[in-house]
């Protein structure tokens, strides 16, 4: 399949949208972009984060998704109480493959549960602040939390429940129970981006910074955007325990309150998932003065560039040792599967779109075995996670997320305590550590691919037939449609059924699951049910008035 030529991607890029009503097709080719670098190695401008044009069958989640699902879910001893109807829950309850280890077979994990108001056509007349404050109460006596988070769906901010206020009383009346709420009404914003948000502000108001005292431990960092899919941060753990780095916090994978509470006290941050999470980073950092910069551990190279790097951050000779011992003993390991791997890989192609992070990250594993990501694009990022935080000066804020709160944070003037000097700080970046700096997905593709934001299932299907490659990486909604064209799809929400794919274990598990899917005969012997039959398996008459 591979190796066969296509059209130019101008040609496809109207391909795309020559069957969609001009307005549309204008729109759509804004967000359809030819990657080039110029001279500078500036790539093009991609219009991101804007409306999903009413009609067409988008990939996107909604903002409580995104707070209340991606944010907040992987926490395992916070009560997530959802105010709301019961599909709002019920739809999101155990959908999510992060998982969690509980300290002891005794220790709270929620996460198996699913708390809701369960509203009724009652409440949504007559109002709901009732019952969220009886379900509060309910959860409370059964389970006793540490803390109850309790998430706005549509309808309550459609009849104007006040669940902050409602939140505010509990938290007195209880005592001993934090409690509190996100307006994170499913509407908001144009994506779960907009809940990412929303979690972001919460927990930065409401949580981090209550517990002052460190954890025990040489070199802490705060792992921000890493919530444990597959088992992904279970692999990170072990290898920073391996390393000699403390692991003050996730956010927020396997992770507990008690560590949200304390993510300020590291000396570093480091930010996975750079889309749900920037702001809680920069945050921490002006409010108490720890540095965060961009790391990625998926993809062998990556996990080893990312260890150095924290350990320059520490200057420590005893950890520059170690990381090195680390990494040279992996990079063999890893570099024997690769080889093998890469003998029945190389020169295949991938696509990939998915989320806000890892149609980015997940090249680096593709290209590590030989393979060609020909086109890739996020649901639901920004431009600067397409072309780089640089261009954050030049983003029009518009309507949208103007609706979402800015946190103004100052210096705390007891606690912000500035981990490294400004000169300090200075050596380092001149030294390419990349402090507050996230370069994107488009500067690290090649020159002539398509990137596409928040594409269409329409746009899906024509790319499949036009490039027809050898793997196409989405999600749940994807998945059956593109099999049924003969190209295996990876889930890379969800990882299908396998994982973890994170560090250096991570990597060879990914190459070798891509080496079976892309090297299976089963696909080429499907044909689609639209090929089996001479007339198509429905008869549709459009009517127009
Ligand atoms: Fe970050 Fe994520 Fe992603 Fe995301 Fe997500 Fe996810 Fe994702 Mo699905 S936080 S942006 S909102 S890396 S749930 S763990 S896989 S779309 S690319």
């Amino acid at each position: 399949m591979s190796g066969t030529s296509h059209p130019a991607p101008e040609q496809i890029r109207e391909n795309l949208v020559k069957s969609y009503p001009a307005k549309v097709a204008k729109k759509r080719l804004g967000q359809i972009v030819v990657n080039r670098k110029d001279t500078d190695g500036k790539v093009p401008e991609m219009k991101a984060n804007v409306r999903t044009i009413p009609g067409i069958i988008t990939q996107r989640g909604c903002c409580y998704a995104g707070c209340k699902g991606v944010v907040l879910g992987p926490t395992r001893d916070i009560v997530n109480l959802v105010h709301g109807p019961i599909g709002c829950s019920f739809y999101a309850w155990l959908t999510r493959r992060n998982q969690t280890r509980p300290e002891t077979a005794d220790s709270p994990n929620f996460m198996p549960y699913c708390f809701s108001t369960d509203m009724q056509d009652e409440n949504i007349v007559f109002g709901g602040e009732k019952k969220l404050r009886k379900a509060i109460q309910e959860a409370y006596d059964l389970f006793h939390p540490k803390a109850i988070g309790v998430f706005a769906t549509c309808p309550v901010g459609l009849i104007g429940d006040d669940v902050h206020n409602v939140a505010r009383e509990m938290k007195d009346k209880l005592g001993d129970c934090n409690v509190f709420a996100f307006s994170c009404e499913g509407y908001k914003g144009v994506s779960q981006s907009a809940g990412h948000h929303i979690a972001n502000n919460q927990l930065f108001k409401h949580v981090i910074g209550l517990n002052d005292e460190p954890v025990p431990g040489k070199h802490r960092i705060t792992m921000l955007g890493e919530y444990n899919i597959g088992g992904d941060a279970f692999v990170l753990e072990d290898l920073m325990e391996r390393c000699g780095i403390t692991i003050t916090a996730t956010l927020s994978g396997n992770s507990t309150i008690a560590q949200f509470e304390r993510a300020h006290t590291s000396d570093l941050n480091c930010v996975m998932c750079h889309r749900s999470i920037n702001y809680v980073a920069d945050m921490i950092e002006k409010k108490y003065g720890v540095p965060w910069i961009k790391v990625n551990f998926i993809g062998a190279n990556a996990t080893a560039k990312a260890l150095r790097k924290i350990a320059e951050y520490f200057a420590d000779p005893e950890l520059i040792a170690r990381v090195e011992e680390v990494v040279t003993e992996e990079l063999a390991k890893v570099a024997a599967v690769a080889a093998d791997v890469r003998s029945r890989c190389e020169g295949k192609t991938a696509m990939l779109f998915v989320g806000g992070s890892r149609a980015h990250h997940y090249q680096e594993l593709f290209a590590e075995i030989g393979m060609k990501t020909l086109a890739a694009g996020y649901e639901f990022a920004h431009r600067d996670d397409y072309e780089g935080r640089n261009v954050l000066p030049t983003i029009k804020v518009d309507a949208d997320s103007r609706n979402i709160e800015e946190l103004d944070v100052e210096p705390d003037p007891v606690k912000f305590k500035a981990r490294r000097s400004p000169s300090e700080m200075e050596a380092l970046k001149a030294d390419g550590f990349p402090h507050h700096d996230y370069k994107g997905m488009m500067p690290e593709m090649d020159n002539e691919t398509l990137v596409i934001d928040d594409i269409s299932e329409h746009e899906t299907e024509e790319l499949l037939r036009i490039y027809k490659p050898d793997i196409f990486c989405a999600g749940i909604k994807e998945k059956y449609v593109v099999q049924k064209h003969g190209i295996p799809c990876k889930q890379l929400h969800s990882y299908d059924y396998g994982g973890p794919y994170a560090g250096f274990q991570g990597a060879i598990n990914f190459y070798r699951e891509i080496d079976r899917m892309v090297n299976a005969s089963i696909w080429s012997m499907i044909s689609p049910p639209w090929q089996q039959n001479s007339k198509p398996t429905l008869d549709a008459e459009y009517v127009k008035n």
